[in-house]
């Protein structure tokens, strides 16, 4: 193994892209940063904290997947009444977005004194947003859909959690998107090794020739606290159950003083993944729950580190 071992996410040399000073209105972080590609250019969702601790969504748009302009005003904020007010009490975090049969479908974490849950929510073009349904129950967060149905039900990957450790990754699938069923464990956290406190779903798969790719988010704990981390892993196309490989080794790590020092100290959390037509993916990540930062990643490099160096998935 040379030294020199190009990194395997290539850190866009502008980041953070996006900081608390891009936001027209008050907030104290911007992170966990969904996006697509939108009507010729790139949409973001990103979470921020309010001075009051609690999350919104905010909304912005951007030419080239790098400079983003923020919206005068969040895109979501907790609902305060009708069916959604309780599940959203105590804000609306991590969202992910998936482009499904031409709509751009959003999950994400709903929190309030009956814990943490996902709501799905649906919109055409980024102007309205209409809530579907809550998809699960306490206490499950990092919900990422596929883009398409698969064996005629549409399918989530998802992390559950409850007093039992380690947290791993499931997936669950439906008939309408809104009654989830057929829940199984896919990845596990591995003992000893970077992930081993817990694994959560980070950006929707991604379809390739080899299988469905994505990236999720792996836990260490030290002493000095927890150290956030990226995985890759690689499911079968006809039946994304099957897991090919996950790599062995993490792709990305807190590095950049945004990523080492801020709200949450070491974190990097990824919510998207956004594929090009040259095989190579932008993606974007939380640095320390304070930022937003993008790279780009080979998707063939991405997809071979599973099938090549992998260790088991569960
Ligand atoms: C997780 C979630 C994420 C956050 C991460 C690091 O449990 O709360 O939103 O980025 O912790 O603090």
């Amino acid at each position: 193994m040379g030294k020199e071992r190009r990194s395997i996410v290539e850190r866009y040399p502008g980041n953070p892209i996006l900081t608390k000073d891009d936001v027209p209105y008050p907030v104290e972080t911007v992170h966990n940063a969904a996006v697509v590609k939108h009507a010729g250019g790139y949409t973001m969702l990103f979470r921020s904290h309010l001075k009051n601790g609690r999350s919104v969504i905010g909304i912005a748009d951007s030419r080239d997947g790098y400079a983003f302009t923020v919206r005068d005003r969040p895109f979501v904020t907790p609902a305060t009444e009708g069916p959604f007010a309780q599940v959203e009490e105590f804000g609306v975090e991590d969202p992910r977005i998936t482009l499904v049969e031409g709509e751009y479908l959003v999950t994400y974490s709903a929190y309030s004194r009956f814990g943490v849950r996902v709501v799905l929510a649906r919109t055409a073009d980024f102007e309205a947003v209409e809530r579907i349904a809550v998809i699960t129950q306490a206490d499950c967060r990092n919900v990422v859909l596929f883009p398409e149905r698969i064996g005629g039900r549409y399918v989530r990957l998802d992390r559950p959690h409850s007093e039992i450790m380690p947290w791993s990754i499931w997936m669950s699938s439906s008939p309408d998107l809104v009654h989830w069923g057929e829940s199984k464990p896919l990845i596990s956290p591995m003992t000893y090794h970077w992930d081993e406190m817990k694994v959560g779903p980070g950006s929707p798969p991604v379809k390739t020739e080899r299988g469905w790719l994505h990236v999720f988010h792996g836990v260490f704990k030290t002493m000095d606290g927890a150290v956030y981390r990226l995985g890759t892993a690689l499911h079968d196309l006809a039946d994304p159950s099957r897991v090919i490989g996950v790599a062995d080794e993490w792709i990305l790590q807190p590095e950049d003083p945004w990523e080492v020092t801020g709200y949450v100290h070491n974190v990097v959390f990824c919510c998207a993944m956004v594929p090009e037509d040259d095989r190579t993916a932008k993606i974007y990540w939380g640095g320390a729950d304070t930022v937003v930062c993008a790279g780009t990643v080979d998707m063939e490099e991405l997809v071979r580190l599973c099938i090549d160096r992998p260790r088991p998935p569960l």
